[in-house]
C-alpha cells in the first residue's frame, strides 16, 4: 500500500515535471532497448533516491550527460548512467531492475537543461535560453505535391526533395537551406504525374487493340480526364483531341474554353490546349487528321512533328512533315499562335470572327476544322474545312488524333 501511494505521488510529481519543461524541444521518447529485469553494469553518475520510473527518465532527459537509466523497482533508485547499452557492455539479468535508454541518446545534444535529439537543433532565444527546434529551422518544411523530403541535415541545416513513385521530377532546385533568419530558401522543384495517354494505355492493355472508345488518361491539371482513343488504326493507340461526327455541339467558343476543352468525349469534342500542350511536350508526336467529305469520301494527314505550346506562348503550333492524301494545308500555320473570338493572335484581323472558328490562324487559313459544322453541298469560308477537294468545302466529319513517334 505504501508502495502504490509513493508511486502515485511520484506519478504525479513526474506529470509536473512533465509540465514545467514541456516547450519546443523534441524529446527523446521511450526506447525499444528498454529491458524488465535487466540492468546496465555501469557506474552511475548521479543517483536519486525514492523515485519512480517515469521521474527517473526525466531526470536522465534533464542532465546534460544521461543516456540511460537503471531503476531499481525493489528499493526506487534511479541510477544515471553516461553511456548506452553497448557491444562492450551487454546488459546482465537482474530481478530488482528496470533499463531504461534515451532514444537518439547517442546522437543527441545537450541543450540548455535538455537534450535536442537527431530531429531538432539547438538555438539560442531571444531570451538567451537555449531551446530545441524541430526542424532545425524556423519555417517548417516548404509542402511540395506529390513529393517529400527525402533527406535532412543539420549542420548544415538542409532538406532534399523528391518526387512520390511514379510521379516525374521538374526542375533541379530539389535541396533547399536554412537562411539566416529562419527562412528556407526557395524550392524550384515540383513532381508532375506521368501522362497515361492512349498509347500507354494499349501498351499497358495490349487487349485493347481494336476496342476504340472513352478512356481515362491521367493529367498534370486534371488529375485524371477522359479521351477518345482509336485502338484500330494502323495499330491504335492514338489520343483523340477533336472529333466532329455532327453539328450538335457549338465549336465556335472562348479562349478559356479551348485551354480547357469541352463537348462530349464519345462524339463532338476538343480536349483542350493545356491537355495537347502536355501531350505533345515531352515526346514527339504524330498528329493524323481523318476527314470525311458528305459523298463518303474518306482522307487523312500524317504530320510526324506536332507540338503545341503552352498558354503563355499562346499555344503556339509546331508541325512539320506532312504525308497524306488530303493536302499539306496545315503547314502554312506553322509557327502561329491559337486564337479564338475573344483572343485574336492571327496576323490577319480576327480570323476567327471573320471565319467563325478557333485555330492557329495565320492571315487567315489552309485549314478551319473548329470551323461551322454546316450541311452537305455548302462551300462557305466559315465552314468546317480543309481546302481539300474543293475550296471551303463543308465536311461530314473530321478527327485529329496524336500518338508518340517511338510508338
Ligand atoms: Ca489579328
Amino acid at each position: 500500500m505504501l508502495y502504490n501511494a509513493i508511486e502515485l505521488l511520484l506519478m504525479f510529481l513526474s506529470l509536473l515535471t512533465l509540465v514545467e519543461t514541456s516547450d519546443i524541444c523534441h524529446k527523446p521518447n521511450w526506447n525499444n532497448n528498454n529491458a524488465n529485469g535487466k540492468k546496465l553494469p555501469e557506474f552511475p553518475i548521479k543517483i536519486f533516491e525514492k523515485i519512480g520510473p517515469q521521474l527517473c527518465y526525466k531526470k536522465c532527459q534533464a542532465h546534460g550527460n544521461c543516456f540511460s537509466v537503471n531503476w531499481d523497482r525493489n528499493q526506487l533508485t534511479c541510477e544515471l548512467i553516461d553511456k548506452k547499452k553497448s557491444q562492450l557492455k551487454a546488459l546482465i539479468d537482474d530481478e530488482n531492475f528496470v533499463y531504461m535508454e534515451m532514444t537518439d541518446g547517442a546522437g543527441a545534444k545537450t541543450c540548455g537543461d535538455s537534450f535536442c535529439n537527431n530531429h531538432s537543433t539547438c538555438i539560442r532565444t531571444l531570451s538567451e535560453k537555449m531551446t530545441c527546434v524541430e526542424t532545425g529551422c524556423a519555417d517548417p518544411y516548404p509542402l511540395l505535391n506529390n513529393g517529400m523530403v527525402i533527406e535532412r541535415t543539420y549542420d548544415p541545416i538542409t532538406a532534399t526533395y523528391g518526387c512520390s513513385p511514379g510521379f516525374t521530377s521538374v526542375g533541379t532546385g530539389n535541396k533547399i537551406t536554412c537562411r539566416p533568419g529562419g527562412k528556407w530558401s526557395a524550392l524550384s522543384y515540383r513532381c508532375e504525374p506521368p501522362v497515361a495517354d492512349c498509347s500507354a494505355i494499349l501498351r499497358h492493355n495490349p487487349n485493347k487493340i481494336g476496342h476504340d472508345g472513352v478512356y481515362t488518361i491521367i493529367s498534370k491539371k486534371f488529375g485524371t480526364t477522359t479521351a477518345y482513343c482509336d485502338m484500330t488504326t494502323s495499330g491504335g493507340g492514338w489520343t483523340v483531341i477533336q472529333n466532329r461526327v455532327d453539328g450538335s455541339t457549338d465549336f465556335y467558343r472562348t479562349w478559356r474554353e479551348y485551354s480547357d476543352g469541352y463537348g462530349i468525349t464519345s462524339n463532338n469534342y476538343w480536349i483542350g490546349n493545356d491537355m495537347i500542350h502536355l501531350l505533345t511536350k515531352n515526346k514527339t508526336q504524330v498528329l493524323r487528321v481523318e476527314l470525311e467529305r458528305f459523298n463518303g469520301e474518306k482522307g487523312y494527314a500524317d504530320y510526324s512533328t506536332f507540338i503545341v505550346g503552352d498558354e503563355l506562348s499562346k499555344y503556339k503550333l509546331t508541325v512539320s512533315r506532312y504525308n497524306g492524301n488530303i493536302g499539306d494545308n496545315l503547314s502554312y500555320h506553322n509557327g502561329s499562335m491559337f486564337s479564338t473570338w475573344d483572343q485574336d493572335n492571327d496576323y490577319g484581323s480576327d480570323c476567327s470572327q471573320y471565319y467563325h472558328g478557333a485555330w492557329w490562324y495565320h492571315s487567315c487559313y489552309m485549314s478551319n476544322l473548329n470551323g461551322k459544322y454546316m450541311g452537305p453541298d455548302v462551300f462557305n469560308h466559315i465552314s468546317m474545312n480543309w481546302m481539300w477537294a474543293s475550296d471551303f468545302e463543308s465536311l461530314k466529319s473530321t478527327r485529329m488524333m496524336i500518338r508518340p513517334l517511338s510508338f
